[in-house]
């Protein structure tokens, strides 16, 4: 065996070379990698005792693509083009043989490549599209050549990995190789081409054809999905050239989208949003070695719409669940709830009937918290009231077995309060999810003044392990999420008093990208959390709203009037209160431009994650994003409020805050001043 450089190594089997790349976590397609597959392919072709190639890859996957961290700087080495062009063209076959996960540019290199053997739990898949890309090399003129058309649109716009099983009936692999045994059958599989009547299989040759009108139908079926992003549309122009282009330039079509969404902001937000979902899951100071604890029972207080949700996810994760309940008709409700969300989802496909049956024999439904004595996570999901969390968690401390975890879900309250009435504070934090908590990502995780570092990292993993997103905020009222919706609401309000409609507000952001604007949110969580007849004042839109039984789709009647289909329609009774009220308040209504709204929705959100920052609340800028990306809908391809700022420029922000009355604050008046920003030092 030969080291052609420290991340690749040829050797030969007989008159079979054995190119090996061992470039860790994931094989990407950094510089060297491309230069030492390059110099050992130079090697093996002018080696006379090799008749074939094979291509594999050492540690836990086959290539996962370019390397992103190389976008946007000077190109080294070889081009990845180059490359590829110099393994189609080899006299002697390439087999590329796969395992793990063949993705963008490295799924593109075994596409070059004349064979492709895989084991059984590869995954192939184009996932440019989640960077803002697509893919660059070759790779959409290939696979349609290969799997068809249909297939190869859903895969680039999707970005979502096939199956080797799928692999193999669609073609793109031509064999399937023994779990244990990639090497040895990807040499037999070489040895076995060699034999074929055309051993040099180049993709590029192959056919490939479309139904008529079938682009624009791909087009229409999913606009929704693709609403607002640029790169599901280049990757459909790319197939289309694959189409109706000859190769070469169908490359060369390929590769001048691909500059064009690369220089773009949209790809530079999406690219930018992977890293900062991978730094969210690293505390800093936490020590490496440091263990979680084993959670092998989790009991949840509450069989609410949250409670139910929560638990959710830990039955689906195969985690047995306590769920609590003070009275049997509210847990027959909640444990109905959970049951019918279930079967809905086994309805659409996505999960088996029998998967339904094992997560609903995983929980335990009780009336009595004594029940929680064996769990080693509690999480405390009841309404938001601080003395009945105190009398809860007074009661926990008491039942909960030593080491056992304390939880709150509360989406404002102080945990350093709720840790004081325990004698274990350490052991104390919140676990904020967000609603509907089976279905959105985001995990706050709040680190109270005392929790201890392990009971950090053990939330952290628990939530990965539930396939959450987990953040890590410290404790103030709204912890990152819902503290940065309040200068917003309040932006908002004001705007309604002076000329705007509530759904002007709304379509200002929603056509920003944001799933909905605050008064549609309003209205799908109630207008009447934490309102009360007895002590509305009626003073504001909220209190006149909530005293005439219009608190949101649940009444039929908000912001909005509904239909059976809960569909909105602007209120004209709205519209009366509304222009009641700014004249009570003695305002000149004037017409306000949608590029106002939105910059007095986002900038005081900028603002306030600015003191986020300041206040130590999050670790850092990117957190705050990936908090709005997962827990709100911000567009992922604005990459966040924080990186969002960063893109109109921070002087503009604190220029245009000033101008509005809003005082901002010295995080943001100080990066401003220096020219620097949030996401870009
Ligand atoms: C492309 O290929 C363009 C081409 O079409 C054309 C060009 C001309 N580069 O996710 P993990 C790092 S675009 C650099 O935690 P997992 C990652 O940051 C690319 N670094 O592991 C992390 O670092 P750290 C198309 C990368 O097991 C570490 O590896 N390909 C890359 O949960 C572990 O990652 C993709 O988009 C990369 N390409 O998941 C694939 N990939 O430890 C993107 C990973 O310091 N990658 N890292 O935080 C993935 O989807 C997942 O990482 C993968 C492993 C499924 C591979």
């Amino acid at each position: 065996m030969t080291a052609i450089n420290p991340v690749t190594d040829l050797a030969r089997d007989g008159d079979i070379a054995l190119i090996t790349v061992d470039s860790p976590p994931v094989n990407a397609l950094s510089a060297a990698v491309r230069d030492g597959i390059a110099t050992a392919l130079d090697q093996a072709i002018a080696d006379a005792e090799c008749r074939a190639i094979v291509l594999i890859c050492a540690g836990r996957t086959f290539i996962a693509g370019a390397d992103i961290s190389e976008f946007g700087k000077p190109m080294q080495g070889i081009g990845l083009h180059e490359l590829l062009n110099k393994i189609e063209s080899s006299p002697k076959p390439v087999i590329a043989a796969i395992h793990g996960t063949a993705l963008g540019g490295g799924l593109e290199t075994a596409l070059a490549a004349h064979w492709r053997i895989a084991v059984p739990s590869a995954k192939f898949g184009l996932p440019e599209v989640k960077l803002g890309l697509l893919p660059g090399a070759g790779g959409t003129q290939r696979l349609p050549r290969l799997v068809g058309v249909e297939r190869a649109l859903a895969m680039v716009t999707s970005g979502t990995p096939i199956g080797a099983a799928d692999a193999a009936r669609s073609g793109l692999i031509d064999a399937t190789a023994e779990e244990t045994r990639l090497r040895e059958d990807a040499i037999a599989l070489a040895r076995r081409a060699l034999g074929e009547p055309n051993p040099l299989k180049k993709v590029r040759d192959l056919p490939v054809q479309a139904e008529p009108g079938m682009f624009d139908s791909f087009r229409k079926a999913h606009a929704r999905k693709f609403r607002g992003f640029d790169a599901p549309e280049y990757n459909i122009r790319c197939i289309e050239a694959a189409v109706t282009q000859p190769f070469e330039e169908g490359l060369a079509t390929e590769r001048r989208l691909f500059l064009d969404l690369m220089d773009g902001v949209q790809s530079r937000a999406q690219r930018y949003l992977f890293f900062a979902e991978r730094q969210a899951a690293k505390i800093p100071g936490l020590s490496e070695g440091i263990a979680p604890r084993p959670i092998a029972r989790v009991g949840v207080i509450g069989a609410g719409t949250m409670g139910g949700g929560i638990s959710m996810n830990f039955l689906s994760a195969g985690i047995p669940v306590t769920i609590v309940e003070t009275n049997e008709a509210a847990l027959e409700r909640g444990v109905g709830i959970m049951r019918r969300n279930y079967d809905n989802t086994a309805q659409k496909g996505r999960l088996t009937p029998q998967a339904v049956e094992q997560a609903m024999a995983r929980l335990a439904p009780s009336l009595s918290l004594d029940d929680l004595a064996d769990c080693d996570l509690i999480i405390e999901a009841v309404f938001e009231n601080l003395d009945l969390k105190k009398q809860i968690f007074s009661r926990l401390d008491t039942i909960a077995k030593a080491g056992a975890i304390l939880a709150s879900n509360t989406s404002y309250l102080d945990i350093d309060a709720i840790a004081a009435v325990t004698q274990r504070p350490s052991d104390v934090l919140g676990m904020h999810f967000f609603s509907p908590a089976n279905v959105m990502r985001l995990l706050e995780i709040v680190r109270g003044a005392k929790t201890s570092p392990d009971v950090l990292a053990t939330a952290m993993a628990i939530g990965r392990r539930i396939g959450k997103v987990p953040v890590v905020a410290g404790v103030c009222h709204g912890f990152i999420g819902n503290r940065m919706l309040e200068p917003r609401q309040r932006a908002a309000n004001a705007l309604i008093l002076e000329g705007a409609m509530p759904w002007d507000v709304d379509r200002a952001l929603t056509e920003f990208g944001m799933p909905m604007g605050p008064f549609q949110m309003a209205d799908l969580a109630g207008l009447d959390i934490g309102w009360s007849r007895e002590t509305s004042r009626g003073e504001t839109l909220r209190d006149r709203l909530c005293e005439m039984d219009r608190r949101g789709q649940k009444t039929g009647a908000g912001f909005y009037d509904y239909d059976e289909k809960r569909t909105p329609t602007p209120s004209p009774i709205v519209e009366r209160l509304v222009l009641e009220q700014s004249a009570g308040a003695g305002i000149q209504r004037r017409t306000i431009a949608p590029e106002e709204i939105l910059e007095r929705c986002t900038y005081p959100m900028i603002d306030e994650g600015a003191r986020i920052l300041e206040e130590n609340i999050a670790y850092r800028a990117s957190d705050i994003d990936i908090v709005w990306l997962y827990g709100y809908g911000w567009p992922a391809y604005r990459g966040g409020p924080m990186f969002y700022g960063d893109t109109v420029g921070l002087a503009t922000v604190a220029d245009k805050l000033r101008r509005y009355g809003h005082e901002p604050s010295a995080r943001l008046t100080k990066l401003a001043e220096e020219g620097r920003g949030f996401t870009t030092g």
